[in-house]
């Protein structure tokens, strides 16, 4: 079934949909084109088709774990065997499930469009797994760990040969292992973060994807992109903090739209 758009006087577009088929914008039509400068911002709820849980929704991982017990620093320290079990379980959820229609359709993307970049905020590694070539990965990745003590990477054969549960140790100094990803209070790797800010000041289409847009500096991107001129898509089932700021929203799962998109 074909949405309604809605629009107000400030140009803000809501599409409302039963089915995923949305509406898109003439000025979105025009966009997509191999030139244009194209810079997506992903979030955790483009890997929820896959079976990942989000952080912040109803079903959410945090909902089951309280966020500030488990990702910063104090509370690694403070218990590292917990934060540690709740890393390992989502190493495992992320090996059993495979990228979906979503992540399959930024790929398609990345061939398109002749300057492309995606952000990811997620840790899971889908977007490579999928075949995204170029992934400027925010707040790191599960998958790699290294030692709070001396900063030495553990290798892979290291971590396979990990229990599932307890905490792990550095083959090097045997202090703490903890994941390779950024927890509150600490900085976004900066060479990466500088990147992902200059595509976003740098392009003409901006896409914020399955992002609650809670967390800064990576919230800030989308916005970036719009201060510069950017058109600033959101496309997420449902409103979010920066929902008001955009030029259009469309509204839905991920692994429904990006593919209409890749289709126009
Ligand atoms: C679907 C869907 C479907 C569902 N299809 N969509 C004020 C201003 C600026 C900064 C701050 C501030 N106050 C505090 C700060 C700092 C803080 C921050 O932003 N806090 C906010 C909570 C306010 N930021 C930091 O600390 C950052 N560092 C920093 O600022 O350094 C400088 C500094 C240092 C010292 C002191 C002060 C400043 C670091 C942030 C690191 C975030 N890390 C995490 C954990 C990573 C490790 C791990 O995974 O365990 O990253 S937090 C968590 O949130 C994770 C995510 O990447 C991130 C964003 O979440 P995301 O992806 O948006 O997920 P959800 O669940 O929130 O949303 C899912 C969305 O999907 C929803 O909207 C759904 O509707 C949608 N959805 N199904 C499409 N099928
Ligand atoms: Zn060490």
């Amino acid at each position: 079934r074909i949405v309604t758009a809605l629009s107000d006087e400030s140009g803000f577009h809501l599409s409302h949909e039963s089915l995923c088929q949305i509406e898109i914008s003439s000025q979105l039509k025009t966009l997509w084109r191999p030139s244009t400068r194209v810079c997506v911002l992903t979030g955790a709820g483009v890997s929820q088709e896959s079976g990942v849980p989000t952080f912040r929704d109803k079903d959410g991982l945090w909902q089951k774990f309280r966020p500030e017990e488990l990702a910063n620093m104090n509370a690694f320290l403070a218990n590292p065997d917990l934060v540690w079990d709740w890393y390992q379980h989502r190493r495992k959820v992320v090996r059993e499930v495979k990228p979906n229609d979503g992540h399959h359709a930024l790929v398609k993307m990345e061939a398109f469009f002749q300057n492309f970049t995606l952000v990811t905020q997620n840790v899971d590694g889908l977007h490579a797994r999928a075949g995204s070539k170029k992934i400027l990965e925010v707040h790191g990745n599960i998958m790699r760990s290294f030692c709070v003590r001396c900063g030495e990477f553990a290798t892979q054969e290291h971590l396979e040969t990990l229990a599932d549960t307890g905490k792990a140790q550095c083959q090097k100094c045997k202090d703490l292992l903890r994941p390779d990803v950024v927890w509150f209070g600490e900085m976004l790797p900066e060479d990466i973060l500088r990147q992902a800010e200059e595509a976003a000041r740098a392009c003409e289409l901006f896409l914020s994807v399955g992002t609650s847009a809670a967390v800064y500096p990576a919230a800030g991107l989308p916005l970036l992109a719009r201060d510069s001129g950017a058109h600033v898509v959101e496309i997420n089932p449902q409103p979010t903090e920066i929902s008001r700021y955009m030029s259009e929203v469309l509204t839905g799962p991920s692994a429904k739209i990006l593919p209409q998109l890749v289709a126009l």
